[in-house]
């Protein structure tokens, strides 16, 4: 069984939002072709409560900082997906009648999560692997946003838990802190062993 994973196609990444991807909004007719084309869909959201530990200004600081918390390095992001608020929306464009599950993420207000799978200190499971694997899913295959923060960070938990698993590259964007970030994820992708994949392979 084969699943495609929708990684936080939000108000928030896209134009007009809080932590706007560069062509975020792109991705969305590319995204509801490929829908088609699975029998299993799962998407996650980026779920957090106002005054989260990645919000820059929690702390005072500015966004694209990076500080430690509890021993762990925190990127300090503007102010984004805050539960019930527009911004935690599902794009507008984006097809979700065909979601069989969604799975909140971030939602700890001392813990961010950028893997679809785990929090970033790998405390608590989002439910995403227990429901893949209750389906017999062996093969995933991951679009969304961002491509060098969430979607890489749960393409490469893909492979750690045994899924074979699919970046459809061009089914993603990213955001660069510095020039360069997401030539760096897609490398480290690839060394991880995760696929890269265009959505044309995948929509003949
Ligand atoms: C994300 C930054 C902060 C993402 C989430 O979905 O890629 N990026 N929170
Ligand atoms: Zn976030």
């Amino acid at each position: 069984m084969q699943a495609l994973i929708l990684v936080d196609i939000q108000n928030d990444f896209c134009s007009g939002g809080a932590l706007a991807v560069p062509g975020g909004d792109e991705i969305i007719p590319v995204v509801n072709a490929l829908q088609q084309k699975f029998k299993l869909v799962a998407a996650t959201r980026d779920w957090h409560p106002p005054g989260h530990v990645s919000f820059a200004s929690t702390h005072g600081r500015k966004p694209g900082e990076v500080i430690t918390v509890n021993g762990v390095e925190q990127v300090l992001w503007p102010d984004h997906c805050v539960q019930h608020t527009w911004g935690a929306e599902f794009a507008p464009g984006l097809e979700t009648t065909g979601i069989a599950r969604e799975f909140t993420k971030g939602s700890d207000p001392h813990i961010d999560s950028y893997s679809g799978f785990f929090d970033n200190q790998r405390l608590r499971s989002t439910g995403l692997e227990n429901f893949l694997r209750d389906r017999k899913v062996e093969k995933i295959y991951i679009a969304g946003l961002a491509t060098n923060v969430c979607v890489m960070y749960t393409a490469l938990d893909g492979v750690l838990l045994g899924f074979d698993t699919v970046v459809i590259e061009d089914a993603c964007r990213g955001v660069e802190l510095e020039p360069g970030d997401v030539d760096r994820a897609l490398e480290r992708m690839r060394a991880g062993k995760v696929r890269l994949y265009s959505s044309r392979e995948l929509l003949k």
